[in-house]
């Protein structure tokens, strides 16, 4: 190639860049200019994908309902192709988007918020509003669940089960372990999140006088988990036969979206392993750690606060079949009728919760609702330290903290006994 149109493909290049960027920027900054004061929410409402949203943004007549969210629709720069707008009551005081399913989609969509200049963030309550599947062992069809943790499933080695190394139950492990028990080594930050106990524990206090809604379906096809097994007189999913509640859990974040039993209880393996036992998986999701990750960051830069933010997730469809059926099955054939219960529950719950916070805005949420236990991620970015992860000696690539332990043939290991265990191991103990 000459260099005459080397250069003028790099001008061509930048031409195009300019004109793209005139072509998308105007119309958001027009729209942030046309309105005189920036928009601070006192709660914004996350979903990930239209019927979510539509729960709330047609809440036909559910009573006390809040007012319409489709009063101010403004455009996002980088919000998802699919979802550029974010929907504001005319006060402002709520807000309602749609990130687009999956952890890219979350993140990206969070990360385009925190950056807004059109938002002033700082204040403002984030409710993370989805559905989800749910692990029988913990909960049924159209219970809605409040989280402490979300833990990420994903970051792992993989084999397919067919090719599994011998003695291995799963597929999966952590990456940099060399067996499904053993915490990874290499830690990318985003495995394990905690939020606001306090504020979770409000949150369900609103919530708790919802009338959840079921359905016929549903209440026909959660009987089926009462199947007893042979040995045992006991139902071995005594949670998934009792009727929706409103509970407390924790989420189990997956872009994959796997089905069945051994899959199911791989996750639960996880979820216990990455918290340190603290977490225990109830739903799964296909966004939250990504949407945790892009909050925890505006926290980071005191953009928004960390200790505001609500896990909410309903629950759709088993993660895995009952006794009688195949994993097959639970995903194509089987009628669970969890769909639409689930997202109404959602907005039924939330909506209290949304009235909670803005009535007694003045009193109590404005100043925040101080967490007494530790909030953020596993390299305690936002200060304090994990219950959970491998940096507690002065390894930590954040804090670079010691907060003491002890040492085996001269290699930091962890509290605890699983933490001892694990560094012998991986030393070929
Ligand atoms: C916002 O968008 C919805 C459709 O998504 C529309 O019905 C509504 O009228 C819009 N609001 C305004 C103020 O334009
Ligand atoms: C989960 O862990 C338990 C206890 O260690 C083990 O018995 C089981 O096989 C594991 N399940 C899977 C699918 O890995
Ligand atoms: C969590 O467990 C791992 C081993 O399983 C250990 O290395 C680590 O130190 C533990 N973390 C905490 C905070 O106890
Ligand atoms: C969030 O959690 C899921 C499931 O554990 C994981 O696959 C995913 O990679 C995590 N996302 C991020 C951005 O860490
Ligand atoms: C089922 C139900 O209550 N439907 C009502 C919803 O609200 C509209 C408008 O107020 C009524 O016309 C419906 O009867």
């Amino acid at each position: 190639m000459k260099f005459s149109s080397l250069l003028s493909l790099l001008l061509g290049v930048e031409v195009c860049t300019a004109s793209w960027f005139q072509r998308r920027a105007t119309p958001s900054v027009s729209n942030i200019q046309e309105r005189d004061t920036i928009i601070a929410p006192k709660v914004i409402i996350i979903t990930m994908f239209p019927p979510e949203a539509d729960a709330w943004l047609h809440p036909a007549n559910v009573s006390n309902s809040i007012d319409t969210l489709l009063a101010q629709n403004i455009t996002v720069p980088g919000f998802a192709p699919l979802y550029p707008k974010i929907h504001c009551q005319a006060s402002g005081e709520a807000c309602l988007l749609i990130t687009g399913e999956g952890e890219i989609n979350a993140a990206s969509t969070i990360t385009s918020l925190v950056h807004s200049t059109a938002f002033d963030l700082r204040h403002t309550y984030f409710l993370i509003s989805g559905i989800a599947g749910v692990n029988p062992n913990q909960g049924t069809l159209a219970d809605v669940i409040f989280a402490k943790f979300s833990v990420q499933f994903g970051l792992q080695y993989e084999f397919d089960a067919r090719e599994m190394p011998k003695g291995w139950n799963t597929g999966y492990a952590g990456l940099g372990a060399n067996h499904p028990d053993m915490y990874p080594t290499a830690t990318y930050g985003t495995e394990v999140f905690e939020l606001n106990t306090n504020l979770r524990d409000i949150a369900l206090g609103f919530a708790s006088s919802a009338t959840l809604i079921d359905s016929p379906e549903s209440v026909k096809y959660r009987a089926n988990y009462n199947l007893q097994t042979a040995a045992k007189s006991t139902p071995k999913f005594k949670q998934a036969i009792r009727k929706p509640a409103v509970k407390k859990g924790d989420v189990m974040c997956s872009d994959v979206y796997y089905t069945g039993t051994l899959l199911g209880e791989s996750a639960e393996n996880t979820t216990r392993l990455y918290s340190n036992g603290s977490a225990t998986y109830y739903m799964t999701a296909q966004e939250d750690n990504a949407t945790l990750e892009a909050l925890l960051r505006g926290a980071a830069h005191k953009v928004l606060d960390f200790s505001r933010v609500i896990l909410m997730r309903s629950a759709a469809n088993f993660d895995r079949p009952h006794p009688a059926i195949t994993s097959y099955d639970n995903l194509y054939t089987v009628v669970q009728g969890g769909f639409g219960s689930s997202l109404k529950n959602l907005q039924i719950t939330g909506t209290l919760v949304i009235r909670g916070i803005i009535n007694e805005w003045s009193t109590r949420f404005e100043q925040g609702i101080k967490p007494s236990n530790y909030i953020g991620d596993i390299f305690g970015t936002l200060g304090g330290t994990p219950e959970f992860g491998p940096y507690i000696v002065g390894n930590n690539p954040v804090q670079g903290r010691d907060v003491g332990a002890v040492t085996v043939a001269g290699n930091p290991v962890g509290k605890g006994k699983s933490g001892y265990h694990a560094a012998l191991r991986a030393q070929g103990f």
